[in-house]
């Protein structure tokens, strides 16, 4: 794959921002596209693409109102066909609640799927304690999940526990999300390094039920460790036993073996569907010393394993 078949695409305030940060990380290897109603989501960025859904009269965002937002979104949909001309995937980052991630990350997510990409969503649900956000969240989540072929739930409350256990705000939650976009994107160019057809990624994001993301890191020594890590993860709980399919990275420093892979892979994907497909891939970072990234897609999880 090369970087313009990828697009880190931000929908909305908090949207923006992580896929920002995730861009940072990966800036060659995939493209960004920012999504908003709102200058201030574009004011530090110098390259990549940028979709303006605001007027000259509401200069701050869709004022919570996702029908004003999807209708933006709509009217530009001859740009976004354009811009996806290249593009084979759009992993969406955007939080629900608000007014423009809530109602344009839907239509955008129709209309890259309209161009033939596999879209993977990650969205925010808010705190629970906003009430109206949630239900409004909700609705938006429903139809974002029509239309992306994966949609994973980040839950805020959960980002932001973790957040304060670290001592830091829970904004900081935005390394777990750039941890797993970067991983994502180097899991799919390696994928089209050792040549791994994109039909075997469609083959398991189209598998019927849930799909998730995993994201654990620990000591390749303590491979169980690594699997809690990645269970601790900040999103709506979800019993991923029987999923039947799976997509796993590995990432590990240079002096990374062959049996430690092996021992990572065989304890994530213990719990499968003993059909499931499995896409295994592993490469060596320099940048880790004595720690091992794992990065996980899993698909197929049947809608009663919702735990929340
Ligand atoms: N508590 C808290 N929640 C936030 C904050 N920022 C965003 N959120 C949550 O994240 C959701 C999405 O926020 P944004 O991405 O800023 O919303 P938007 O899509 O830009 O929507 P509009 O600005 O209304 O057009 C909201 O519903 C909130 O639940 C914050 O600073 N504090
Ligand atoms: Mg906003």
């Amino acid at each position: 794959m090369e970087s313009s078949q990828i697009l880190i695409a931000g929908v909305g305030g908090i949207g923006c921002s992580w896929a920002k940060g995730a861009w940072s990380r990966c800036d060659s290897e995939a493209d960004i596209l920012l999504i908003d109603a709102d200058d201030e989501s574009f004011s530090d960025i110098e390259r990549g693409h940028v979709l303006r859904l605001g007027s000259v009269v509401d200069k701050l965002g869709c004022a919570s109102l996702p029908p004003l937002a999807e209708q933006r979104m709509r009217s530009v949909s001859s740009v976004v066909s354009k811009l996806m001309e290249p593009v084979e995937l759009v992993i969406l980052l955007t939080g629900l609640g608000g007014g423009t991630g809530t109602g344009a990350a839907h239509e955008f997510a129709r209309q890259a799927r309209l161009s033939g990409a596999i879209v993977i969503a990650v969205s925010a649900m808010p705190f629970e304690v906003q009430s109206t956000r949630l239900k409004i969240a909700e609705d938006g989540f429903d139809r974002l999940d029509k239309f992306a072929h994966v949609t994973v739930r980040l839950s805020l409350e959960r980002l932001a526990r973790q957040a304060r256990e670290k001592g830091r705000s829970w904004q900081m939650g935005a390394e777990w999300v750039e941890d797993l976009v970067d991983g994502l994107v180097r899991t799919l160019l390696r994928m089209g390094l050792i040549n791994l057809d994109l039909m075997d990624l469609r083959a398991i994001v189209e598998q019927e039920g849930n799909a998730t993301l995993l994201v654990g890191m620990g000591e390749p020594e303590e491979p169980e460790k690594i699997l809690h890590s990645a269970m601790m993860a900040p999103l709506a709980a979800l019993d991923v036993s029987g999923a039947t399919g799976c997509l796993i990275q590995i990432e590990g420093g240079l002096g990374m073996t062959l049996s430690q892979v092996d021992s990572v892979a065989r304890l994530f994907t213990e719990a499968l569907d003993s059909d499931a497909q499995v896409i295994l891939g592993a490469r060596v970072s320099e940048d880790l010393v004595n720690t091992i990234r794992v990065v996980t897609l899993l698909a197929g999880i049947k809608d009663s394993n919702q735990l929340q």
